[in-house]
């Protein structure tokens, strides 16, 4: 090592590496520890400071000291003082490491007073040497590396404790990056955000926290009994939000979209969101209000109060801001990844090429209980997120309502870890404990949250410790099951009370103040109650209204494209820059896609990228994801190149010369519940985007069925929201067993009602070039479930032509072109692959009698269509319904009636597919093949 090697370096990092070297003499590089122990006089005189202190230490031994949990004793060798103090120097620094790492451990976190549990490395008592008094009087703070103002370690050592061990605690020392726990522990340390309030802000939050107190309380008395959630205990909850939007807005973001569950809920839409309490209170008093219209469509089912999203204005000393709060299902914690996909919308510029995105433009913040945040796995899901290009938001807040219970259930039932927050820990974020009763701590958290998410855009955990005032909800007697608590809460203060009293014996407000605004906020509630009540039976609240979801989704929609303009498209999306080298044998499928235009055999993934193509040219932004989706699971997409020499990659399609929109492409994490929910939310926020996300294989979209459940199909129903979110979901019996088969057609039909969703299983490539297509031009947004093919994408017969592209449409219900109408008694439906199967068996030829036709839209069911199909054979004498699927599964139970109602009088209809069953498929391909051809010899078979 020499001193250039050391340019660029501050005396900062070197002295760093010294302090690890004092720890842990092997712990350094090698270079380093040669010049801790031989010094270069170069190098000495470029880092002067560190220079000096090498001097001290070079007079004794290396210095290496640790903390022990021995009680302390007199060092075994310590023969001169230089020696000592040496030591001492050493201990020091271990002292501040130790405060670093496990100050958090004497913290005082908890407002109802248990006592943390310490640890004995940040003891100075138990160091070897002991530091006295004396002896930590003699160690110089400057040599420390810490940041609290002190001039020897006698006075750094309180101020660490008040830093690290105070009402506030960190942890930080897991974070791999080391400028960014620098930052943090400079910022902790020199108390860069716990500056103190000034008395305005004082009164402010005062006044806050009376308005959130007074609101519960009166909310409660005047409608005892029902489920309110109340934030008491964690009051200080919507303040921090206060300061969160504020210095959003600040940093730039136009809109703060918030995810939370049921605690504090109210609070948080009159308080944070701006709703006025006549709104809420409207819901108490269980009037349908124009509200709960809003919030309950017609023929919907509306949704309980503490689930309704909400969005409002807010006016910061920056400028007027939105502040959304989703809607969410009780299903904790689901809502967190659909904020991410919201907020990502939000962020994303959609004009062109890949898209833009800036992450100052939103900001996410999610609200997490104590219980759901270790115990849901979606959290994981969610965190996993946070830093992958194609979901980033720049950074979440996510705060923890951290109630020291979940419903009964006490933290030791319900984690395995000390903290509610220790598993953030694992995604190299920071975590700030605060005490939820100390306001100005909390505020403090906030402020160094913000900070490092605005300069290093990753996500940071506040966890906030407070308490549950009362039971899980205002029916719920918390003293059943955790009586010590419950008594100790009935006698404790409520924050208010005690800041209220702290700003009177400071003389910031005298108590007639403070007990005025308690005064005003009743009078408020108790004003817009009054007023409320009076508008009763004035005709103010909407009769019930009776009605429906509109059900005319289906509207017409040009979904041909001109055969020039898809040629044109076509090489466009074969062309890459000059010396890029596609891999060869990849060149030659792709070639293929020129001679496909004039000689047919158009693919799925060739039709399906024009499909993407044209659109974009109309404007239509798109966004793709899902597992190794790029690619394609089946190899058959490649919409991403990769040069073979460099790795470098080109998309095509993002350099379409008329895209007049972005294509968003990437390949996701490997997870369903937080990917789903994403795309969800991504949708929801971006309504006039085509948003797909695609299943590895459809068997695994049951892993996020919970968005599938409480958001993509009863959104509409409960919130009035939908979207054109649009899921891909690989389905067909090939014989992979019983894993690889099913995209579980069945649940999404059982959940189809009110055209809340539409689900299609289509057979050739122009068909799936149309559904694409109309899904995105449909007036009418709704989500989309495909059940899409393997073996067909590259099947011959089910590839298509220019002209099926060019002219064609989409057809909801396929006829058998074939067919001789006369000699017809029986049409074999189906849907999907087993269509192939049916006309490609060898007893096809010989039923001359049956035409093969094909259901392309299952819901909503195309009545026009089944009905012209069954009416164009004037011998029809049965109707066989052939699935390969078994019949609990697949379409057969919920488009029986269906096809019942299409039928003419004397028609027969039967099943054909394979018998119940508990899974799926056969696992073993031979018994497959048998089963396989069980079915369509028993669909053909006549006489
Ligand atoms: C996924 C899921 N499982 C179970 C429940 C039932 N439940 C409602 S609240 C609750 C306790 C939540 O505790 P915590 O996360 O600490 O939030 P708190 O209510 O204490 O604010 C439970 C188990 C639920 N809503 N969602």
């Amino acid at each position: 090592m020499n001193a250039n090697d050391v340019d660029g370096l501050n005396t900062g990092y070197a002295q760093l590496l010294l302090e690890e070297y004092l720890d842990n003499p092997d712990g350094v590089p090698a270079e380093w520890r040669e010049l801790f122990e031989n010094g270069d006089p170069e190098l000495l005189t470029a880092l002067p400071g560190l220079a000096r202190l090498l001097e001290t230490l070079r007079d004794g031994s290396n210095g290496h000291a640790a903390a022990t949990a021995e009680p302390a004793r007199a060092p075994a060798v310590v023969t001169r003082p230089d020696e000592t103090l040496l030591a001492a120097v050493a201990a020091g620094v271990s002292l501040v490491k130790a405060h670093r790492m496990h100050g958090h451990l004497a913290a005082h976190l908890d407002p109802l007073g248990s006592e943390p549990p310490g640890d004995p490395a940040l003891e100075p008592e138990r160091m070897v040497p002991r530091l006295t008094p004396e002896l930590q009087s003699q160690v110089p703070a400057r040599i420390l590396r810490t940041y609290v103002p002190a001039e020897t370690l006698h006075d750094a050592l309180p101020a660490l404790r008040g830093v690290y061990c105070g009402t506030s605690a960190y942890e930080l020392e897991h974070i791999s990056d080391h400028e960014e726990r620098v930052w943090l522990r400079q910022a902790i340390e020199a108390g860069r955000y716990r500056t103190p309030l000034s008395p305005e802000e004082k009164k402010r939050l005062l006044a806050r926290l009376t308005e959130v107190e007074g609101m519960e309380r009166y909310l409660r008395r005047a409608f005892l009994g029902q489920k309110q959630f109340s934030i008491e205990g964690l009051d200080v909850m919507v303040p921090m939000l206060d300061e969160t939007i504020e210095l959003a807005a600040e940093a730039g973001a136009h809109e703060v979209v918030i995810g939370m569950a049921h605690r504090g809920r109210l609070n948080v839409l009159a308080h944070t969101i701006g709703r006025p309490y006549e709104t809420i209170m409207r819901e108490f008093e269980g009037e349908r209000t124009l509200e709960a219209v809003s919030a309950d469509p017609e023929g919907g089912t509306g949704d309980v109060k503490y689930h309704l999203g909400a969005e409002g204005t807010r006016q910061t000393t920056t400028g007027p801001i939105t502040v959304t709060l989703a809607a969410n299902p009780s299903h904790l914690e689901a809502v967190d990844p659909v904020v991410e996909g919201r907020t990502r919308a939000e962020q994303t510029d959609r004009s062109s090429r890949a898209g833009r995105h800036d992450a100052r433009v939103a900001f996410p913040i999610l609200i997490h209980g104590d219980a759901s945040f270790p115990g849901q796995g979606i959290v994981a899901e969610t965190l996993n997120l946070q830093s992958l290009a194609g979901y980033s938001t720049g950074g979440t807040l996510h705060l923890i309502a951290n109630n020291q219970v979940g419903f009964t259930t006490d933290p030791v039932e319900g984690r395995s870890t000390r903290y509610s927050s220790d598993l953030a820990k694992g995604f190299d974020v920071p975590i700030v404990h605060v005490n939820a009763d100390d306001p100005e701590a909390a505020i403090g958290a906030i402020r160094l949250a913000l900070a490092f998410r605005r300069l290093f855009e990753k996500d940071v955990v506040v966890d906030l410790v407070g308490y549950r005032r009362f039971g899980h909800n205002e029916q719920d007697e918390a003293a059943y099951t955790q009586p010590l608590m419950a008594q100790k809460i009935a006698s404790h203060p409520s924050v208010r009370e005690q800041f209220a009293a702290r700003l009177v014996e400071d003389g910031v407000v005298t108590q007639e103040e403070a007990d005025g605004l308690v005064k005003e906020v009743e009078a408020q509630l108790r004003e817009a109650h009054e007023r409320l009540r009076s508008s009763f039976g004035q005709g103010a609240a909407s009769p019930v209204r009776e009605g429906h979801i509109p059900q005319s989704t289906g509207g017409e929609v040009v979904t041909a494209v001109e055969a020039d303009r898809l040629r044109e498209l076509n090489e466009e999306l074969l062309r890459v820059p000059e010396g890029f080298a596609v891999h060869p044998k990849l060149a030659k499928q792709l070639e293929r896609r020129v001679e496909a235009l004039d000689a047919g055999g158009i693919d799925w993934g060739q039709a399906e990228a024009l499909a993407f193509a044209s659109l974009l040219c109309e404007g239509i932004p798109i966004r793709l994801t899902g597992q190794d989706t790029e690619r394609g699971t089946f190899s058959h997409r490649h919409i991403a190149l990769h040069d073979v020499h460099t790795g470098a990659v080109y998309k095509p399609i993002q350099h379409l010369a008329d895209a007049t929109a972005s294509f968003e492409v990437h390949n996701s994490p490997l997870s369903e519940l937080a990917a789903v929910g994403f795309e969800y939310g991504y949708s929801i926020a971006a309504p006039e985007a085509l948003v797909l996300w695609e299943a590895q294989f459809g068997d695994f979209v049951n892993g996020a069925q919970i968005i599938v459940d409480q958001f993509l199909v009863s959104g509409l129903s409960k919130w009035r929201q939908t979207s054109r979110l649009t899921l891909l979901l690989p389905h067909g019996y090939e014989g992979n067993g019983p894993e690889h088969s099913s995209g579980r057609l069945e649940r999404f039909l059982q959940l189809a009602a009110q055209e809340n969703i539409r689900i299609a299983n289509v057979t050739t490539a122009a068909q799936h070039f149309h559904l694409l297509r109309r899904q995105a031009l449909e007036a009418t947004a709704r989500p989309l479930v495909v059940m899409t093919p393997k073996g067909l994408l590259r099947l011959k017969q089910a590839g298509s032509t220019l002209a099926d592209i060019a002219e064609g449409s989409f057809h909801p219900v396929l006829d058998d072109s074939g067919a001789d109408r006369e000699r017809v008694r029986r049409i074999v439906l189906c849907s999907g692959k087993v269509y192939y199967d049916v006309v490609g068996h060898e007893a096809r030829a010989a039923a001359e009698s049956v035409a093969v036709a094909r259901l392309e839209q299952l819901y909503p069911f195309p009545v026009r269509d089944a009905t012209a199909l069954v009416q164009g054979y004037p011998h029809l004498e049965e109707v066989v319904w052939a699935q390969e699927e078994p019949q609990n599964m697949g379409a057969w139970r919920a488009i029986r009636h269906r096809l019942e109602e299409s039928l003419p009088e004397g028609v027969g209809l039967r099943y054909v597919g394979r018998p119940w069953r508990a899974s799926p498929s056969e696992g073993y391909p031979t018994a497959h093949l048998r089963e396989q051809d069980r079915i369509v010899r028993a669909a053909l078979e006549t006489g």
